[in-house]
């Protein structure tokens, strides 16, 4: 039995999510609503100590990190495999899962706060909002929510993340261009998996061609990705209507100024071309 901790419209949950699908393994799902904080719950916490989703329970055994769920999947379920055989394809493939966890997960979390989850945490009690807050222990996060709660994008969180989109992209398009279709080569692996619900979420928050516009080969990527039979369950039909409307509403809003912030990222950053 396969069953996922999740939280709909979860970003890191949607990778599990379409490695499922990739693998045709049926699964449950048991919600855990992250605005009720039911992520601090004694017994979520009990089967991830972190207190975040998702999780996977494969048989009474539990794994939390969606990078190590969508490995363990593959390990555990081969067919077709997502992980390159070669060791050198590997490495690449977790070059992008630890460029995902180390930077683009928070880039997408600021993003996604600044412009719409701020409204939703407008509407908390001051008490549901300072355990928001608390978390599990971990003091950056708590002060990463503070800023861009209280300064929405013009938080610094947010131009980091900003930054983090644009070397994420630049990287894309090289990638792309010097060996695709695929992110690491001819096959679709783990590393566009990874990718794809940050992406997906710039999209429908109607950010993502502020990157992209100039960058054929990422939009190439993007158009085929959006077709496939494993994106479109996993996100596409997984997301409401009206949540696709709110997504595109807040993100409209702070769209010209993200433009900006990239813009003066730009001028003074230095990246390799
Ligand atoms: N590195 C973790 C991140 C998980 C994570 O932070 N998940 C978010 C939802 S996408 C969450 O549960 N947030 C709840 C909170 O921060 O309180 C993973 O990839 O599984």
């Amino acid at each position: 039995m396969i069953k996922i901790y999740s939280y709909f419209n979860s970003i890191c949950t949607q990778k599990t999510f379409i490695t499922l699908a990739e693998k045709a393994l049926p699964y449950e799902t048991q919600n855990i609503d992250l605005f009720k904080n039911e992520q601090f719950s004694p017994e979520y916490l009990k089967i991830n100590p972190k207190g975040v989703v998702p999780a996977l329970d494969h048989d009474g055994r539990i794994v939390i990190e969606s990078t190590l769920i969508c490995e363990y999947l593959d390990d555990c379920f081969p067919t077709p495999r997502l992980m390159p055989a070669d060791p050198y394809l590997r490495a690449r493939v977790r070059l992008w899962s630890k460029m995902v966890d180390e930077t683009l997960f928070e880039a997408t979390r600021e993003l996604s706060f600044s412009a719409m989850f701020r409204e939703k945490m407008r509407h908390m009690t001051e008490e549901q909002r300072q355990g928001r807050y608390q978390n599990v222990g971990d003091p950056i996060k708590r002060a990463r929510l503070i800023s861009t709660y209280e300064e929405g994008v013009e938080s610094p969180y947010v131009f980091q993340g900003i930054g983090a989109f644009e070397m994420a992209f630049n990287k894309m398009e090289k990638d792309l261009k010097a060996g695709g279709p695929w992110l690491v080569g001819q096959d679709m692996t783990l590393a566009d998996i990874n990718m794809m619900p940050f992406v997906a979420r710039m999209a429908y928050l109607d950010l993502l061609d502020v990157w992209i516009a100039n960058r054929p080969a990422t939009l190439d990527w993007w158009r085929r990705v959006q077709a496939l039979p494993s994106f479109l369950a996993s996100i596409t039909h997984k997301t409401s209507d009206e949540d696709v409307a709110a997504m595109k509403t807040f993100g409209s809003k702070i769209r010209a100024r993200v433009a900006e912030r990239r813009e003066e990222y730009l001028r003074q950053m230095r990246i390799a071309a």
